[in-house]
Order: C-alpha cells, then sequence, then structure tokens
C-alpha cells in the first residue's frame, strides 16, 4: 500500500492553497468591489498573479513555465474566484487561449507562444465563438485562406474574454466549409497583426472586470507556421480543450459559492433579530447546511475530473461537463442564498454576495452552455463510456 494518505488533497496542493489565498486576501479581494463597479480590468490582480508565477500556472517546465498539473490549476482558479471572479478569469483564459497550442501545435510553436505566455508577455484569448457559432461551434463563418507564404484570415469572432488585453489569440477559422467541422482550422493570430481590431466592451451582468469584446479580422495575413496542428484538424483541437478547460469553469463556480458561503456564515452569527443571532434559527441553519453540503461535492467533483484531465483518461469528455455543469448550477443557488441569509443588505452593492450572485451566473453559460453540457454527457453515456473510477 502507498503511503500517500486516502483520498486527500495532497500537501503540496493545500500548499498551493494557503499561497494563493494570502495573495488573494492582500491583492485581490481588496479591489473587486471597485473593479465590478468601475467595470475596469483588475490590473492589481494582473500583477499579483504574475509576480507570484500564478498568472499562467499550467504552462510546463520545458517552456519556461512553472508546471502547475491540473489539480494545481483549479486551486489557483478556485481561489482567486472566491476573491473576485473576474480576476479568476486571467489564469483561466490564459489555459483556454494556449491550451489548443499546447494540444496541437508545433515544437517551434510551443516555445514561442507558451515561452511567451509563461513569460508574462501578455494573456491568451481563445476565439471560438461568432456571431452565429455559439452552441452550434462547428458552423464558423470566419476564414482562412492559403495566401503566398501563409494565411488570410477574415470574420468576426464574438463574446472574446479579455479581448483586447490579450496579445495573443487562438482563432478558428473555416478552411473547407464543404467539410464542416472537418473542415475548420486553428491559428495563432497576434494583437499587432494588422487586419486586427476589437468592438466596444459588452455591458454585462456580472464579471464586468474581464473585458469581453469582439475580434474583427480584416485580411489579416499570418505566416503559414502558425497554424495549430494541421489543417482540418481544428473543431477536434477546439473540442479537446474545452474538455480540460470546463473544469477551470467548475473550479470558478467552487470558488465563487465558497466565498458566497463564508460570508453567509459570518454574517449570519453576527446579525442578531429576535434578541439572538440569525445563526439560531433552524430554519437558517438548514439553508447553510444545503449550501456547504452543494459546495462540498461540487469541489470533489471538480478534482476528481481535474485528476482525469492531467491523467488524460478516456471518460474526461464526460467528467469534464459534468463537473462544469454541476459546479456551475451550485455556484447558482448556493450565491442567491447567500444575498436571502443577508436580506435586505444582501440586495445592495454595500456587500459582495449580490456581485457574486451576478458573476456566478456566467458560468452556466460560457465554455458551453449547461444544456449543450447534458448533450455531451448524454452523447458519452450512450456510446458507453463509462467513469473507470
Ligand atoms: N474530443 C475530440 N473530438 C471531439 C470532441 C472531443 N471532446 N467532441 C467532438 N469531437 C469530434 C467528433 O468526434 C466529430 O468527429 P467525427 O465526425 O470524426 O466523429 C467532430 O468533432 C464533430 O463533433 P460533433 O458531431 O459532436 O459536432 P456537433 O456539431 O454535433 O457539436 C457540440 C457538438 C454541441 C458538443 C459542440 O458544438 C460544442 O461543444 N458546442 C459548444 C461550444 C462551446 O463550448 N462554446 C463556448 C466557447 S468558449 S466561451
Amino acid at each position: 500500500m502507498s503511503d500517500i494518505p486516502l483520498y486527500s488533497l495532497p500537501e503540496e496542493h493545500q500548499a498551493v492553497r494557503e499561497a494563493v489565498r494570502a495573495i488573494c486576501d492582500a491583492k485581490i479581494a481588496p479591489h473587486a468591489a471597485e473593479v465590478d463597479e468601475q467595470a475596469r480590468y483588475p490590473q492589481e490582480a494582473h500583477d499579483a498573479l504574475l509576480a507570484t508565477d500564478f498568472f499562467a500556472p499550467h504552462v510546463p517546465e520545458q517552456y519556461g513555465g512553472v508546471g502547475a498539473d491540473a489539480l494545481a490549476t483549479v486551486i489557483v482558479i478556485e481561489e482567486v474566484a472566491r476573491a473576485d471572479v473576474s480576476a479568476s478569469l486571467i489564469p483561466a483564459v490564459n489555459k483556454l487561449g494556449s491550451l489548443p497550442v499546447q494540444i496541437g501545435g508545433s515544437e517551434e510553436l510551443k516555445q514561442k507562444y507558451l515561452g511567451a505566455l509563461a513569460r508574462g508577455e501578455g494573456c491568451f484569448s481563445y476565439c471560438l465563438s461568432e456571431p452565429d457559432a455559439g452552441s452550434d461551434a462547428a458552423n464558423q463563418k470566419t476564414k482562412a485562406e492559403r495566401s503566398g507564404d501563409g494565411w488570410l484570415l477574415n470574420g468576426t469572432k464574438r463574446w472574446i474574454t479579455n479581448a483586447g488585453v490579450s496579445e495573443f489569440y487562438t482563432v478558428l477559422a473555416m478552411t473547407d466549409p464543404e467539410k464542416r467541422s472537418k473542415g475548420i482550422s486553428a491559428f495563432v493570430v497576434e494583437k499587432s497583426d494588422e487586419g486586427v481590431s476589437f468592438g466596444a466592451p459588452e455591458k454585462k451582468l456580472g464579471i464586468k472586470g474581464s473585458p469581453t469584446r469582439e475580434v474583427y479580422l480584416d485580411n489579416v495575413h499570418i505566416p503559414a507556421d502558425r497554424i495549430i496542428g494541421d489543417e482540418g484538424q481544428g473543431f477536434e483541437i477546439a473540442m479537446k480543450t474545452l474538455d480540460h478547460t470546463r473544469i477551470t469553469i467548475a473550479a470558478q463556480a467552487v470558488g465563487v459559492a465558497q466565498g458566497a458561503l463564508d460570508y453567509a456564515l459570518d454574517y449570519a452569527k453576527e446579525r442578531e433579530q429576535f434578541g439572538r443571532p440569525i445563526a439560531d434559527q433552524q430554519g437558517l441553519q438548514f439553508l447553510l447546511a444545503d449550501m456547504g453540503m452543494k459546495v462540498e461535492a461540487a469541489r470533489q467533483l471538480t478534482y476528481a475530473a481535474a485528476g482525469k484531465s492531467e491523467r488524460g483518461d478516456k471518460d474526461l469528455t464526460f467528467f469534464g461537463a459534468a463537473a462544469k455543469c454541476f459546479a456551475s448550477d451550485v455556484a447558482m443557488e448556493v450565491t442567491v442564498n447567500a444575498v436571502q441569509v443577508l436580506g435586505g443588505y444582501g440586495y445592495t452593492r454595500d456587500y459582495p454576495v449580490e456581485r457574486m450572485m451576478r458573476d456566478a451566473k456566467i458560468t452556466q453559460i460560457y465554455e458551453g452552455t449547461n444544456q449543450v453540457q447534458r448533450i455531451v454527457m448524454a452523447r458519452q453515456l450512450l456510446a458507453g463510456i463509462q467513469s473507470n473510477i
């Protein structure tokens, strides 16, 4: 038998949590309300994450990164989201944007772009969605055509997280419309490439500190070696990427739910009504108990999925979708209930739980709506791909 404690978080992962929480308490949480109120990029969080190697922790050591495994990366994102969901999109989207390169890119592309990301030269965004390609991701209208010794890209990408801030973009584009998903290819585009521009920031319900903009590609000419993998491999790479990164959305959901629960618990112990703390009321205790139970169940599923991501298990697709779907539904329920615990105060911007409630909502939508996650899960189950736990 191994001497690793059975079914518990390894010590080094617990140490990662403590380190990130300390940074969040000191440098990220104090700015979260203002970032939301002003809908501004959380530059303090960006700088703090960069200074402590939590900016893009997933980048392997061979490309100059710190090589955090999938579970450690999840813990980083969870802890940042507990303080500020907008800020947690920095490490999360850096993984989403760059993972296609890590999964399918040539060695030269990996050295160049994963290296630049590890050095903090810029954030990395992921450009799959378009005005007519949301859930139907294969319906790509952006085109890439061979031109001289490279590629010419034209089209509009929509809902792009950290657009304008990021220096690097993975862009999915149609190279052969006849072949639908098999005619899609992936490319690296840089913000400084001629013909790249951005729309106005979307006015959103939550995650206001993370800019969401359209990306316009107007005759953008890029060198041939910027293709990720082979021509026609883009959709498969995009879907494989999401298998891994949906777990990071689950992590955001667990983090924001934990943040709301922690705040509600402290409040319930202090707030007095009928001559005693409201925490003494059994009705409220039942609510808090359900919140705690569901956050823990979401966390366990998320960590199990992270293990599968790290090992590349064959049931990863199911687990990535299940963790994202379950944890985001929990986040929505728990944050709404945290507002309920605080009553009228919870409904004001003087307390953080209404921000957490607004921020939680997006986790049910992005990286595939929870309806899409159920399609993905059902297909896996019907194909007979069962958990190998
Ligand atoms: N890993 C590897 N390959 C995959 C894959 C995965 N997880 N998922 C799909 N593929 C492959 C399929 O195997 C298929 O190839 P074959 O024809 O050789 O079998 C090909 O990709 C097309 O897949 P499929 O037929 O399932 O495509 P659909 O058009 O039916 O789309 C969904 C499937 C709905 C699951 C997909 O479009 C999707 O995930 N949509 C949501 C997109 C999303 O998350 N957007 C958010 C963007 S980031 S904010």
